[in-house]
C-alpha cells in the first residue's frame, strides 16, 4: 500500500524517560504497526536552548522549567514518520497528557502513570497540528 500525495508528516519523541525505560522500541513498534511511514530517526541529547524552542508556546507556565529539565536529562528519539492524517492518528496512539487518565490501549495510558513530580513524564511527544509539525521537523532534522 502507498499513501496519495496528500500525506503529512508529523514529529514524535520518546522523551528521556520512555528511553530509560527501555520503551522505544515499543513506542516504534506501535506507530510501525499501525501502517505509518518512518522517514528519519535520530537518538540525541537536546541542549536547554534547542528545549526552549520546541516548547516555546509553553514558556511561562509553571511547569516550563521542570519541562526543560526533564526533556534535557538524557538521551531522547526524534522520529518522523509519514502517513494520512498521522498528526491525528498519532496524538491518538499516544492518549491523553495525563496518563492517569490516558485511555487504556494507548502508549500513555498502558505505558506511564503519573510519578508527582513537577512535571509530567508521559513517555511521547507528538506534534498537534500541520504548522507545529513544520515547525517541530525544521528543529530536530533541517533540510528534511
Ligand atoms: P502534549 O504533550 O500531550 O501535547 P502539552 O500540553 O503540549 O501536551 O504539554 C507538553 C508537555 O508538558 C506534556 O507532554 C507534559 O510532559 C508536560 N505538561 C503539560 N501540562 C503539564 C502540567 O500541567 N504539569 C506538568 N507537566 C505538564
Amino acid at each position: 500500500m502507498t499513501d496519495t500525495p496528500q500525506a503529512e508528516r508529523t514529529l514524535i519523541l520518546v522523551k528521556p524517560d520512555g528511553v530509560e525505560r527501555g520503551l522505544t522500541g515499543e513506542v516504534l513498534r506501535r506507530v510501525e504497526a499501525k501502517g505509518y511511514t518512518l522517514v528519519a530517526l535520530e537518538l540525541r541529547t537536546l541542549d536547554r536552548e534547542t528545549a526552549a524552542r520546541h516548547y516555546a508556546e509553553h514558556k511561562g507556565k509553571p511547569f516550563f522549567e521542570p519541562l526543560l529539565e526533564f526533556i534535557t536529562s538524557g538521551p531522547l528519539v526524534a522520529a518522523v514518520f509519514e502517513g494520512q492524517r498521522v498528526i491525528e492518528g498519532f496524538r491518538s496512539l499516544a492518549g491523553a497528557t495525563d496518563p492517569t487518565v490516558a485511555a487504556p490501549g494507548s502508549i500513555r495510558g498502558d505505558l506511564a502513570r503519573d510519578w508527582g513530580k513537577k512535571v509530567i513524564a508521559n513517555i511521547v511527544h507528538g506534534s498537534d497540528s500541520p504548522e507545529s509539525a513544520a515547525r517541530e521537523i525544521a528543529i530536530y532534522f533541517p533540510g528534511l
